[in-house]
């Protein structure tokens, strides 16, 4: 069941509030926010980089007339996505968010220090990582 605009704005709202009193909470340094376009079916920029055991709050926006979603994480978590018949994602696990067309959503995500050089993102909807629709997170500090 696709979920009405409403539902999805408040969900955003909320996704916003919790990040702002997760920063403020940790007393640590502000999280980092990375804008990534979607936009004729890619990701905009295709790279990203970040530094191990940062807190980077993704906020996408989907300029596209149909739906996404990005999925971030390991090549285990893209092969289960794109085999997986999961097709909502509204924060519930870090990294991943559905983003309806026309919308924009956030979600927030700490790449641990020793963790892998590289992550992936990606959208899963049939068809699109095919078409290409993936980028790189590079985790590397300076
Ligand atoms: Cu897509």
């Amino acid at each position: 069941m696709r979920p009405r605009p409403w539902q999805i704005a408040a969900v955003v709202v909320v996704a916003l509030a919790g990040g702002l009193a997760a920063a403020h909470a940790a007393g640590g340094p502000a999280t980092r926010t990375v804008v990534v376009t979607m936009h004729h079916s890619r990701f905009q920029p295709e790279v990203v980089r970040v530094a191990p055991g940062s807190t980077v709050r993704f906020l996408l926006r989907n300029t596209d007339p149909i739906d996404h979603e990005f999925i971030l994480g390991d090549e285990d978590v893209q092969r289960r996505h794109e085999q997986g018949r999961e097709r909502e994602h509204h924060g519930e696990v870090p990294g991943e968010v559905s983003v309806a067309a026309g919308q924009q959503a956030a979600t927030t995500y700490t790449f641990p220090r020793g963790g892998p050089a590289s992550l992936q993102f990606a959208c899963h909807l049939p068809g699109h990582y095919a078409y290409g629709m993936r980028g790189v997170a590079l985790v590397s500090a300076g």
